[in-house]
């Protein structure tokens, strides 16, 4: 269904009601600008005008790009938003559904702007951005068992909030990056280096709080069980706003082991070919206390491996491990690294240790901007040599992209595919992120990146899941298919890569909560085609 534009809507109007002067006619910003003001009932301590960045507000780039993470999306040819409104009270959000769906203006929600695509920031209609930085709160338990933290906060605030107020004693399983937000990561499930020991973040929530399309705001006993379980792992810009999840920590040792074995060509005499397929053997098997991620590249033309360690204990007990079950690796005292788990967030950084102070990660905004891509593959049978040496010539020839191999198992194979929204569990043995960063602006060097991305993705078809080729919706990908009029046949071409059998069950959840389609965006769960 297509509802007049509000252009339209304003012509006419123009048109039939002022035949006596040439006024100028109301414009989009000022229509918005005036429902979201006389919206009711408002906060006088924090009225929603203070918080709304129009194009005539000289903060409005500024605003706009303090949460753009990829720099592909953000030029003078960009699309950008009638209005941004940096939610700072649950009536504002109120107010900026309503009277985005009472003036037929797309709404974009944007908690830490990580997504690789930009699909927070972007689109190809009017549309106003809801901006949920404000709402960064973190109300700790005292009993240490439990948060809730807005959708605004990053990672890093929630990491370092728990640390520091359990003493070290709990932290919560999530991603690598401290810049990412509570509000997008969680909702496409969350992965991190403690997943194989606890899963993933979706699997270590409890509750939510939302506002739904009719702005009525809910939580776990009255959105409905359905709707929660979507917003695990299914992606909550198709349902709903989320406002804060509830979640529940876990305990950390005093000191984990972290090391980041790097080898090119050849370690001790074992060469990467040999160590590779001897990771695979191990790496989802392997106590889930210890996770290995593999991350490929090259250097020189020549396969470049790094085995990046996080090992909930000591180092000992980590060698005990690593020599009986990875002794190829050649893992060695000195290259292991006891620290508390608040520092190891930092190691992954790749900061050296005790080069900077754990309140890095609370910095919200990168020192460098860049230009990037990246696609993700599922991996279900080991990979032969002869495969993975026609992987390591298609890296070669493909200098500028690498590839992260994370091992999954433990937890996450425990957990049934049907649980969550999130499908990827038990017969995958890890996970593929390709990457290519760039620093310069320009076609031709953005082109180049992405077909070397695209000719490593392609050269891994024989090795990866087919039918559907998995992906994981956090490492957003529009190459796998976008939808631009919302119809559950265009949905449906990304839906099942993304969600598999677990597809069908969110269109009914979508249907059931949000019929009128309102929040949808590029790669949205359509609602179903027979009504
Ligand atoms: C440097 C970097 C490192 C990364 N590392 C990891 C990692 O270790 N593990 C991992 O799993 N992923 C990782 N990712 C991917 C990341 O998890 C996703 O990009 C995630 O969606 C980011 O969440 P965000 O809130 O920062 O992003 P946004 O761009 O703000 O949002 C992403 C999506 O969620 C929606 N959304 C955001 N907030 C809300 C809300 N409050 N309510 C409803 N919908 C909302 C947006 O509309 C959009 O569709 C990484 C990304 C980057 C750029
Ligand atoms: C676009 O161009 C103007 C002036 O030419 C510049 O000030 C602005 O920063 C540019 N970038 C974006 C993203 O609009
Ligand atoms: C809102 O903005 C107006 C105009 O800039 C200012 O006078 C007022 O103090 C602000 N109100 C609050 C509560 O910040
Ligand atoms: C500008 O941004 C758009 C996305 O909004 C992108 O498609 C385009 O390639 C960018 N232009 C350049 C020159 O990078
Ligand atoms: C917690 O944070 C406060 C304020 O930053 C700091 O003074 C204190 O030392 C921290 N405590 C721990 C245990 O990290
Ligand atoms: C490792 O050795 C085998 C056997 O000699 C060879 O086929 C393979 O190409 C080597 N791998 C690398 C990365 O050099
Ligand atoms: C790369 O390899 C070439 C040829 O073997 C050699 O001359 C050069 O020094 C190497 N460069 C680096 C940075 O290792
Ligand atoms: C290391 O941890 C193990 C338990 O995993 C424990 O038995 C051992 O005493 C610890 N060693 C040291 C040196 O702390
Ligand atoms: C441990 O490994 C490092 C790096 O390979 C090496 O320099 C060091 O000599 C090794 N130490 C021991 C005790 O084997
Ligand atoms: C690609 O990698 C090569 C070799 O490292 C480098 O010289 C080149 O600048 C890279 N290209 C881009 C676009 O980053
Ligand atoms: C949207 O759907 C209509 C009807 O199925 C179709 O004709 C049109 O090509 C589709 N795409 C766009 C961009 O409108």
């Amino acid at each position: 269904m297509k509802s007049p534009t509000i252009k339209t809507l304003i012509i006419s109007l123009f048109l039939f009601t002022i035949p006596t002067s040439f006024a100028s006619p109301p414009n989009l910003e000022d229509v918005f600008t005036q429902c979201i003001t006389n919206f009711k009932p408002s906060n006088p301590k924090s009225p929603i005008q203070n918080f709304t960045y129009t194009q005539k507000n000289p903060k409005f780039l500024t605003i706009l790009n303090n949460y753009v993470r990829n720099l592909r999306y953000f030029n003078n040819t960009t699309r950008k938003p009638v209005a941004i409104v940096a939610a700072a009270d649950v009536t504002h959000i109120q107010a900026t559904i309503t009277c985005a769906k009472k003036l037929s203006l797309q709404l974009r929600i944007r908690s830490g702007g990580h997504d690789y695509d930009g699909l927070s920031y972007l689109s190809t209609i009017d549309f106003i951005v809801l901006d949920m930085f404000n709402l960064r709160s973190i109300e700790i338990d005292p009993k240490l068992d439990t948060a809730w933290v807005q959708s605004g906060a990053t990672l890093g605030e929630i990491y370092y909030g728990v640390a520091n107020k359990s003493n070290d004693l709990r932290g919560f399983p999530a991603g690598v990056c401290p810049g990412l937000g509570a509000g997008g990561h969680f909702s496409g499930g969350g992965y991190g280096n403690m997943m194989r020991k606890y899963g993933l973040s979706i699997d270590n929530i409890i509750d939510a709080k939302i506002v739904d399309a009719k702005g009525r705001v809910l939580d776990r006993s009255s959105m409905g069980e359905d709707l929660f379980w979507a917003l695990r792992g299914g992606g909550a810009a198709s349902f709903c706003v989320v406002l804060a999840w509830k979640i529940k920590l876990v305990p950390v040792p005093e000191k984990v082991t972290v090391f980041n074995v790097i080898t090119v060509g050849n370690r001790g005499g074992v060469n990467t070919t040999e160590l590779v397929v001897k990771w695979q053997e191990i790496a989802d098997k392997i106590d889930n206390d210890l996770f290995i991620r593999l991350t490929l590249s090259t250097s020189n033309k020549t396969v470049k491996a790094s085995f990046m360690g996080m090992f909930l204990g000591n180092s000992s007990k980590l060698l005990e491990i690593t020599n009986a079950k990875f002794p190829e690796l050649g893992l060695n005292k000195t290259e292991c690294i006891e620290m508390k788990w608040i520092e190891s967030v930092l190691f992954w950084l790749d900061i050296p240790p005790g080069t900077a102070p754990t309140t890095v990660m609370l910095n919200r905004i990168p020192q460098k901007q860049i230009y990037l891509k990246r696609k993700s593959d599922y991996v279900q049978k080991p990979i032969s040599r002869t495969g993975l040496d026609a992987i390591f010539k298609a890296l070669i020839e493909n200098e500028n992209v690498t590839m992260a191999w994370n091992p999954y198992g433990g937890r996450m194979s425990d957990i049934p595919s049907t649980e969550t929204a999130f499908p990827h569990r038990a017969g995958n043995m890890f996970k593929i992120q390709y990457a290519a960063n760039w620093f310069v602006p320009g076609e031709a060097v953005a082109n180049e990146c992405l077909s070397q991305t695209e000719r490593v993705f392609q050269a891994m078809s024989p090795y990866v899941s087919k039918n559907p080729r998995e992906a994981f919706l956090n490492y957003r990908d529009v190459d796998i298919g976008t939808s631009l009029n919302s119809t559950y046949e265009e949905g449906k071409v990304y839906g099942v890569k993304y969600f598999k059998n677990n597809f069908e069950r969110l269109v009914q959840v979508k249907t059931r909560v949000d019929p009128d389609n309102f929040f949808r965006y590029e790669q949205s769960i359509p609602v179903h085609s027979r009504h």
